[in-house]
Parts: C-alpha cells; sequence; structure tokens
C-alpha cells in the first residue's frame, strides 16, 4: 500500500439513492478536487472554508457539467485518514458517481482499494486497531446492540480497557527492567506481593474479555432459536408468522416439516437464527426419524427453544417429548398456539414446566407482538454480563486474549514459586504483546492486510 498515493472511491452504497458520496484521501486530494469541482463563484479560500458544504459544479473527464453538488474539504491530520481528505456529496445516480470518480482519475488520483481509508486512519494513529474493526462491525450490524457494541468500540471503549491493563502490566514489567539493566541506581525494591496483585487483576480482565466472545458472536451471527414441538402443533406456521412471509410448508398432515429450515431474524431487538423443526413424535418412516434426531440436536445447542403446544388439544405423549427436548436450552419460552380456537390446555399447565409461557395464534398473528417481548426481554437479561463496547466480536480478538491471559497466569505461578523475576516477566512481556495483537500495537503485515480486505470498498 502507498501511502504517497490519492485514493478515491464512491462510499456509498449501489444503485440509486438521494445521495450519493465519492470520497478521496491522500497528498494530492486537494489538487485534484479543484480540477474536478467548481463552486458557484469559484474557489475562494476565505468563502470555502474546510469541513463546510461548498455548493457547486462536478464536471466530467471531458469537462462537461455532470453534476450540480457539494463538496466538503477536511485537511488533515485532523481528517479520518489523517490526511487531506474530501467528499463529493452527488445526486445517487450510479452515472454520475462514476464520471465523478472517472474524472478524478484523470487527474492522477487512484481507485481505493477494500478498507484503504480505515487502513490509513490506523496507519496515520488516528484509530487502534479495534477500533478500525469496529467501523467494519458497525457498518454490518444487523441489531440494535449489536450497533451499541460496535459505536462504542469505534469511540474507544474497548481500546481504553485495553490501554488500561497494558499499562499495568508494563508497570511491572519496567520496574523490574531497570532494576536488572541499573543495578547500581537507587531503585524501589521488587515487590512481589504487588507484581501478583496487578498481574492477577489484568488476567482476570483479559479472561471476561475472551469470555465475551460468546455474546460477541451472538450479536454477530443470532441466536440458534429451535422451534420444537409435536406434528401439526403449528411450528411452520408460527415461523412463517414473524418471518412475515410463506417460508416454510405448511398443511393439515401431521409430518409435514421434514428438515430444518433457518432464518434470520430481528425479533424484540434481538437477532435470532429461526429453526423451523421437523415435529416430534414415534415415527416408521426413516426419512421422518431422520428429521426428528435433527430436531433435538438442533434444540440441544439452541440458545432459545420455543416450544409450541397446539392449545386446542389435550397435552399427549408426544408433548412430554417437547418439553424433555427442551431442557437442555438456556433459555425456554412455551408457546401456546391456535389461541383462535377453544383451548384445551390451561396455561397454568404448562406454567408448571415453563418459567415462561405465551398464547399465540400463527394463523390471526395474535400474541405474537408479546412473543416479540418476552424474547427480547429474555435474551437481554442474559446479555447483562458484559458491558456494551467491551463485547470482543471476532475470533482473533478472542484468542489473543485468551493467550495474553495464560502468559499472564504462566507470569504469575512463576513469581508464587519464588522462580527467578525475569522468568515470569518473560511472560509478562509475551502478554504484553498479546495485548498489542488486538489494539494492532504489534501487529504482523500479513494479519492486517487480511483485515482491511474484509472492509468494503470507501470504508
Ligand atoms: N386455527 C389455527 N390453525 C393453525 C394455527 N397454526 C397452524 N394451524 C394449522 O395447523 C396445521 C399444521 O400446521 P403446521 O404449521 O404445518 O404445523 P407443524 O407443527 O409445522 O407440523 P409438522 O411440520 O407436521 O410437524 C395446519 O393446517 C395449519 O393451518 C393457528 O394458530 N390456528
Ligand atoms: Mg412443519
Amino acid at each position: 500500500m502507498f501511502m504517497e498515493d490519492t485514493i478515491a472511491a464512491i462510499a456509498t452504497g449501489t444503485g440509486k439513492s438521494a445521495i450519493g458520496i465519492i470520497r478521496i484521501s491522500g497528498p494530492c486530494a486537494f489538487q485534484a478536487v479543484r480540477r474536478v469541482f467548481a463552486p458557484v463563484g469559484g474557489w475562494d479560500s476565505a468563502k470555502n472554508k474546510p469541513r463546510t458544504m461548498i455548493y457547486g459544479t462536478l464536471f466530467d473527464k471531458s469537462g462537461h457539467a455532470v453534476d450540480r453538488c457539494m463538496c466538503v474539504l477536511f485537511p488533515g491530520p485532523g481528517s479520518y485518514t489523517g490526511e487531506d481528505c474530501a467528499e463529493l456529496h452527488c445526486h445517487g445516480s450510479p452515472t454520475v458517481l462514476s464520471l465523478g470518480l472517472e474524472s478524478l482519475f484523470r487527474t492522477g488520483v487512484r481507485q481505493a482499494h477494500p478498507g484503504e481509508f480505515t487502513r490509513r486512519a490506523f496507519l496515520n494513529g488516528r484509530m487502534d486497531l479495534s477500533q478500525a474493526e469496529a467501523v467494519a462491525d458497525l457498518i454490518d450490524s444487523v441489531s440494535p446492540p449489536a450497533a451499541r457494541n460496535s459505536v462504542l468500540q469505534l469511540g474507544g471503549a474497548l481500546r481504553n480497557k485495553l490501554e488500561a491493563v497494558y499499562k499495568d502490566i508494563l508497570g511491572v514489567v519496567s520496574h523490574f527492567q531497570a532494576m536488572v539493566d541499573y543495578p547500581e541506581e537507587d531503585i524501589d525494591p521488587f515487590d512481589t506481593e504487588n507484581a501478583c496483585s496487578v498481574l492477577g487483576d489484568a488476567s482476570k480482565e483479559l479472561e471476561r474479555l475472551a469470555d465475551s466472545y460468546a455474546r460477541g458472536r451472538v450479536l454477530k451471527e443470532g441466536v440458534l432459536t429451535a422451534i420444537i414441538g409435536r406434528p401439526n402443533a403449528g411450528k411452520s406456521s408460527l415461523l412463517n408468522a414473524l418471518l412475515g412471509y410463506e417460508r416454510a410448508i405448511v398443511t393439515s398432515e401431521a409430518g409435514t416439516t421434514r428438515d430444518s429450515i433457518e432464518e434470520p431474524l430481528l425479533l424484540g431487538g434481538v437477532l435470532l437464527r429461526l429453526t423451523d423443526t421437523a415435529g416430534i413424535r414415534d415415527s416408521r418412516s426413516e426419512t421422518e426419524r431422520l428429521g426428528i434426531s435433527r430436531s433435538l440436536d438442533i434444540a440441544s445447542r439452541a440458545g432459545l427453544v420455543y416450544a409450541v403446544f397446539d392449545g386446542s388439544r389435550e397435552l399427549g405423549p408426544e408433548d412430554d417429548e417437547t418439553v424433555s427436548a427442551s431442557l437442555a436450552a438456556p433459555n425456554r419460552i412455551a408457546v401456546l398456539n391456535k389461541s383462535d380456537l377453544p383451548q384445551k390446555i390451561g396455561t397454568e399447565k404448562i406454567q408448571k414446566q415453563f418459567e415462561f409461557v405465551c398464547s399465540v395464534s400463527a394463523l390471526s398473528g395474535e400474541g405474537l407482538d408479546r412473543l416479540a417481548g418476552l424474547t427480547g426481554e429474555l435474551l437481554g437479561r442474559s446479555s447483562q454480563d458484559y458491558a456494551e463496547g467491551e463485547i470482543l466480536t471476532n475470533l482473533r480478538q478472542a484468542e489473543a486474549a485468551k493467550e495474553a491471559c495464560r502468559c499472564l497466569r504462566g507470569a504469575l505461578a512463576a513469581l508464587r514459586s519464588g522462580l527467578t523475576a525475569d522468568a515470569a516477566l518473560c511472560d509478562a512481556e509475551a502478554a504484553l504483546e498479546h495485548i498489542g495483537a488486538i489494539t494492532g500495537s504489534s501487529l504482523r503485515d500479513d494479519i492486517a492486510e487480511e483485515i482491511f480486505s474484509r472492509f468494503c470498498v470507501g470504508k
């Protein structure tokens, strides 16, 4: 990557829109903009102030006007990338935007690679790696909690936390090193107890961060939610009703669904991987039996189970199997379906087995709002263990936190067993390296390359 290049890209999505933005960054950004854009009344530094919208005309590479639009100049180093940056806010026509971009290329500007703007921001010290990754997470976020976690990380929540832990460990490491390097100087003697307490606290913080990844995965990928129940209880109807379209086949025949169907759905503010399954019963058909074993497997792995019962029929032995299959799930809701028909099961019967019971009609839609609310409440409750902004969302970060924690434990064990302090501090230094892999201060180039290549162009 050549930082001396000036780069440009269309920063907004493909297709028609009200406004489309071309972004430019690099040493020749302002020069290039001056050649393709003319403010009404001409370039006048007194009037055309940085970070204010300048109204004018955009020209294509042959000098024909292609848009009346706005330009904003962001002088470095106080810009997103730390370099001179500019944005052209055009009418959102793909044609206008590509003509504008081509026109910039004529001035010597080149197309930006995916993530190159953010990569420059990282390399110029405008953000650390945890913040750069939060940019990609924020753009990808599909639920309000995911967006909130990302925006706080973008603001530096994770960076601040890691910097504090890093500083504490560094304090112990440098104190000891000073003693070793300058034995004749009057340096406070090394206090093993204090060092153990600092390293112990740091290792707890890192362990907590590593553990938060399970929650981070849920934020990114959704909670596996199994809809289970006996045949004909209305599981597929519930899936369709929640999704708002006919995704699964529904018939009055018992045993309609054979294979599981998974769809993402934002419900009650939480992202779910909502999964319809084959009805649980004793079956002679091999296909159906395979489907049922799949249902049980999904229920055993699910973070949330909707156990569906047909409220218009008495409870039977197949319903008992549904109850047992739901027991392993950390979150369970009994869904009493077909509330539009005369009810044979009372909620009190089910309440003995389930803390949460919700009557719905997949047919009329009655009760679905309450089910959504209950789902949000239940899953929200189990997510309060971690502060938003301090949840790790990718495996690389989690592995680095885990490694850092392992090294600190090694350092602690060495210090406590009375081994020479240099052995312990070697481990503490390794922990610093691992923390640096999250913030980007000790990051291999090939890994950085891979991280930024996953960004979209223009970001
Ligand atoms: N009256 C009424 N009928 C419903 C309701 N939900 C589902 N049904 C009917 O119940 C029957 C079975 O519905 P499905 O959604 O296929 O049931 P299922 O649980 O997926 O059944 P399997 O796939 O066989 O396990 C169909 O005739 C639906 O129209 C409801 O809320 N009210
Ligand atoms: Mg079905």
